[in-house]
């Protein structure tokens, strides 16, 4: 009995194992995933239960093992037993021209010859072992006789199978290629870096080979690498005839080769494609340095050798690059959508890959010090397809007498409103959310959206029209729009002016905790915004407390303090808070002590049609007297309030006996 059932549950780890192998090539490999996460995540989780239940039925091989080993003290090494090779280098079409010419005159050959061009990826060249199809072994070239076992880091890249496709596979294969970090990938790392306060890294290069380098492989998988496979090492089995078969075979095996490769003919094939790649370059996903021409006939490249460890049959065409030198002639601050306070390197123009330099990014103060960038500093710029340019690093042998340090500005050089940074927070931000100019369009639309003012018809196009024309200059003049000046926009019917002069009319009429929440103070959410609201109950109770009263109130820690404080500081702020009053914004007063609460630590689940009350009212009401709105039934449910058509909800609760309300019901309990 127990042997049938090991058994059974042997078939079942092949077949998850088989699943997830499958999935994790269309996702990784093809980009083409054809089941939801969650359905992936699912059968992760069967495999990881059965193989905790019974360890002998893990293999080392299992998409289970891909995360979580333990750290190493050192990288072994590991002797390459085929050398990893390095390229020379072209500059010129000259060059290319030579090496064609020395290839016709070494092979004795009249006719034009073939070539593979492949772009030139800038990572980290690897070399993956495979025994029996199983991964044994993924070592970096090093020298490229020798280089270190990097098996644990590279198996947390999902685009590399733990086991070859296909059946008949050569007992040793091994297939060498290029980890590299995509643009996107690359970007949002080091965004994710500068809000750790950790240091960037200088580029894509740089991140993917610190990430593969690292001695705990659970860092590595937490880093966004990918691999293009180029050329098979060590192989035990029958070589095609040409490169490109090559490339079809090592796809065969399920790693990903770049789709850019193409088989050219001759000096006008490789230049042809250089140019067409050239011209793309800012397209591509990841970045290239170049594009590498390798014979196509296995039997020329063996006829023509190697000179010292370079192939006399293989060239790397190298591209501009994409760092360039130039001078700072000034430091700016740009004040970004929301608040953030960003310096800015203006540069004397440069050429960097073909295209004008003049401004460069600093990211933070931070960074802008760790650098220490100085105006009439000589710095090196890097630029990257659609990213914003930045200044890499200053070359300090070149800094002029007499430089100064530079020092962030104390207020917002747009609005002049104070300029703060929170402890732990890399920005600087200016606090003049509702008044600041270069905040305006998206203050106005927080202000509007349906979680906040609800505003219907007030929507993003319409909030930047209405600010382009000039006819609202902060939230408070939404107020004092006419009729006539809304009809008069483009795409813009009287019907939808008065339905929009009507819709403004009737926000006016709001609550407390939705009027704090549309002010888009930073990090004032709606629950905190309600909670704000039960505890001091009115604004003005609010816009006067202390950063110590504010912390007081469950849930606000220092950083939300500092926060609410300073803004209702800014004088700017408060005469938008008083226009608005004004203008008529009003909301129902608020009963504050937990002990006139009626609902106070009940869990309240709603479900099924309401007619007198909009869901969200419902749940604001209930909320204001202490409930906890619930989004399902469980044995903690204090009350279900029901409407027409109720759900499962309505069954569950009847099932557990819980007590169900109608809207009446309700109504009397909170009167
Ligand atoms: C890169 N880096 O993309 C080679 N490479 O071939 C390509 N590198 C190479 N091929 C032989 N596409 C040695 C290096």
């Amino acid at each position: 009995m127990a042997t049938t059932n090991l058994k059974q549950l042997q078939q079942r780890v092949d077949e998850l194992t088989q699943q997830l192998e499958y999935h994790n090539y269309r996702y990784y490999v093809l980009d083409e995933p054809s089941i939801p996460d969650v359905e992936y995540d699912r059968l992760f989780r069967e495999l990881q239960s059965i193989e905790a239940e019974y360890p002998q039925l893990r293999s080392a091989s299992s998409p289970t093992q891909r995360v979580g080993a333990a750290p190493l003290s050192e990288f072994k090494s590991v002797q390459h037993v085929l050398p990893m090779l390095s390229l020379a280098n072209a500059f010129s079409k000259d060059d290319i021209h030579d090496f064609q010419k020395r290839i016709q005159d070494r092979l004795d050959e009249v006719n034009e010859v073939e070539f593979v061009a492949e772009p030139k990826l800038d990572g980290l060249a690897i070399s993956l072992r495979y025994e029996k199809g199983l991964l044994v072994t993924a070592a970096t070239r090093g020298d490229g006789t020798t280089g270190e076992d990097v098996t644990q880091n590279v198996k947390t890249i999902k685009a590399v199978p733990l086991r070859l496709h296909g059946d008949d596979i050569p007992s040793v294969v091994e297939i060498r290629g290029e980890v590299f970090m995509r643009t996107k990938d690359f970007a949002r790392l080091n965004q994710a870096q500068l809000e750790k306060d950790e240091k960037p890294f200088a580029n894509p290069r740089n991140a993917a080979a610190g990430s593969l380098r690292q001695l705990d492989s659970n860092i590595t998988a937490t880093r966004p690498l990918s691999i293009y496979c180029y050329a098979l090492g060590d192989y035990s089995g029958t070589l095609p005839e040409k490169h490109d078969e090559v490339l079809k075979l090592i796809q065969h095996y399920g790693l990903p080769v770049c789709p850019e490769i193409k088989t050219v003919i001759g000096v006008k094939g490789c230049i042809n494609f250089y140019e067409n790649i050239l011209r793309k370059r800012d397209q591509l996903a990841y970045e290239i340095d170049g594009i590498v021409y390798k014979v196509n006939s296995l039997q020329q490249q063996s006829q023509l050798g190697f000179v010292s460890r370079a192939p006399r049959w293989a060239i790397a065409h190298k591209f501009p690059a994409q760092e360039e030198m130039t001078q700072v002639e000034a430091i700016d601050i740009q004040v970004g959508r929301t608040g953030a306070l960003t310096p800015v390197a203006r540069l004397k123009p440069v050429q960097v890959a073909g295209v004008t330099i003049t401004n460069a990014t600093l990211h933070n103060d931070d960074e802008l010090q760790r650098k220490d960038v100085r105006v009439g500093d000589t710095v090196i710029v890097r630029r990257a397809g659609d990213v914003i340019p930045e200044v890499v690093s200053v070359v300090k042998e070149k800094r002029p007498a007499n430089t100064r340090k530079f020092v962030m500005p104390t207020h917002c050089p747009v609005c002049h409103s104070l300029a703060e940074r929170i402890e732990g927070e890399a920005v600087i931000r200016c606090s003049g959310g509702l008044f600041c100019e270069a905040q305006r369009k998206e203050a106005i639309k927080h202000f509007a959206s349906r979680r906040a003012m609800d505003i219907e018809g007030l929507g993003d196009k319409l909030v930047e029209q209405l600010v382009d024309e000039n006819l609202i200059s902060d939230v408070a003049d939404l107020f004092s729009l006419k009729w006539e000046q809304v009809a008069a926009l483009d795409r813009m019917g009287e019907k939808s002016a008065q339905n929009l002069i009507n819709a403004l009319q009737q926000g006016k009429s709001t609550t407390l905790p939705r009027f704090l929440f549309s002010l888009g103070i930073r990090e004032v959410g709606e629950a905190t915004a309600r909670t704000l609201a039960m505890f001091f109950g009115s604004l003005h109770a609010i816009a006067l407390a202390d950063v110590e009263t504010l912390q007081s109130v469950r849930d606000v820690g220092p950083v939300v303090a500092q926060h609410i404080h300073t803004f209702f500081q800014q004088a700017h702020n408060r005469e938008v808070v008083q226009k608005l009053l004004d203008a008529g914004i009003h909301w129902p007063v608020i009963e504050v002590s937990a002990k006139q609460q009626k609902l106070n630590g009940k869990t309240i689940v709603l479900t099924g049609t309401l007619e007198k009350y909009k869901r969200q009212e419902l749940k604001e009401l209930l909320q204001a007297q202490g409930a906890k709105v619930s989004g399902s039934v469980s044995k903690k449910t204090d009350y279900v309030i029901a409407g027409t058509d109720p759900g499962s909800k309505y069954e569950k609760a009847q099932s557990l006996g819980i007590e169900i309300l109608n809207e009446s019901q309700i109504e009397a309990l909170l009167a």
